[in-house]
C-alpha cells in the first residue's frame, strides 16, 4: 500500500472512531518501516483537529471526543518506542520538566511535545496533567532543569501558566529557568504578556525553541 493511502486510511480510521482498523493501520505503518512521526503529523494529528472542529460545531459529543483520544492514545503507545529507538542514546541536549497546568486535563499535545523532545535529544521529566505551579517549580529545583513547559488547552487554565511564572519570581527563581509555553489557545503574544521566554504552536517549534534557548 502507498504511504498516502496508509496515511489517509489512518485519519479516516480515528474520525470514525474505530480503534481495531487505526491500530491495524499504525501496525502497518511499523511493518513497512515508514516514519512514525509523519504517521503523527501527516494523520493522526489532523485527525484530532478534525474531530475537535465536530465537537465545536456540535456533530460530536463529549464521549466520541474521549475515545477518540483513546484511540489516538493507543496508536501512540505503538509508535512512541520507535521514535526512541531512532532518536537513538545521545548525550542530553538538555534536560526540561514538562506538563499541562493546574485546572487541565488535556495530555495528548503535550504528551507529543514530550516524544519529540525526549527525540532530539533532551532529558525530559514529564509531570503529567494538572500539575499545581509550586510542583513545576520544586520539579524543576529537583531535576536542575533549564526549561520548564507549561502546556494549556483552556482559556480558562492559559492563566495558570502565569502563575507559575509569577511563582518562579516570588521564589527568586525567575533567571534559573527558561519557560516555554504552548497549547491550542496560546499565542506569541500571550508568551509575551505573560514574560514566558519561548513559545512554540506545535511540537516542531516546541524542539526549535527549547534548543535556541539551551544552546
Ligand atoms: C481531545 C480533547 C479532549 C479530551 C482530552 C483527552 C486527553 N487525554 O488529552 C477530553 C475529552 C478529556 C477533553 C476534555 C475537555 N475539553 Co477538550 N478537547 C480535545 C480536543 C478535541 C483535541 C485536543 C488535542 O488533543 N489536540 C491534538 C494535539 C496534538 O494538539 P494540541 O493539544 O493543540 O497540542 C499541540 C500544540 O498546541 C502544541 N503544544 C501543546 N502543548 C504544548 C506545550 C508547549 C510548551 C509547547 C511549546 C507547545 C505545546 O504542540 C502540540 C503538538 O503539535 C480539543 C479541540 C482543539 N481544537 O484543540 C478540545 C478542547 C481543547 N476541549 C475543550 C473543552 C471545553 C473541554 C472540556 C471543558 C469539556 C467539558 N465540557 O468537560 C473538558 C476539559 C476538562 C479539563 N479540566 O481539562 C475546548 C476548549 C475551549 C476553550 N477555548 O477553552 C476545546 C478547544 C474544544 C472546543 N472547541 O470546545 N478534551
Amino acid at each position: 500500500m502507498e504511504t498516502e493511502e496508509i496515511l489517509a486510511k489512518i485519519y479516516d480510521a480515528i474520525i470514525e472512531l474505530d480503534e481495531a482498523k487505526t491500530l491495524e493501520m499504525v501496525n502497518m505503518v511499523l511493518n513497512e518501516g515508514l516514519d512514525a512521526i509523519e504517521v503523527i503529523s501527516q494523520a493522526m494529528s489532523p485527525a484530532m483537529v478534525e474531530v475537535g472542529k465536530g465537537f465545536e460545531n456540535g456533530k460530536m459529543f463529549l464521549p466520541e471526543l474521549l475515545l477518540s483520544a483513546d484511540i489516538y492514545q493507543a496508536a501512540m503507545n505503538i509508535l512512541q518506542p520507535k521514535i526512541l529507538e531512532a532518536g537513538g542514546t545521545v548525550e542530553a541536549l538538555g534536560k526540561v520538566v514538562i506538563g499541562t497546568v493546574k485546572g487541565d486535563i488535556h495530555a495528548i499535545g503535550k504528551n507529543l511535545v514530550s516524544t519529540m523532545l525526549r527525540t532530539a535529544g533532551f532529558e525530559v521529566h514529564d509531570l503529567g496533567i494538572d500539575v499545581p505551579p509550586l510542583t513545576f517549580v520544586a520539579q524543576a529545583e529537583k531535576f536542575q532543569a533549564d526549561v520548564i513547559a507549561l502546556s494549556a488547552l483552556l482559556t480558562t487554565t492559559m492563566e495558570s501558566q502565569r502563575v507559575v511564572i509569577e511563582a518562579l519570581t516570588v521564589e527568586g527563581l525567575r533567571d534559573r529557568f527558561k519557560v516555554i509555553v504552548g497549547g491550542a489557545p496560546v499565542s506569541r503574544q500571550w508568551a509575551e504578556e505573560i514574560k514566558a521566554d519561548g513559545y512554540g504552536k506545535d511540537a516542531v517549534q516546541a524542539v526549535e525553541v527549547t534548543k535556541q534557548l539551551c544552546s
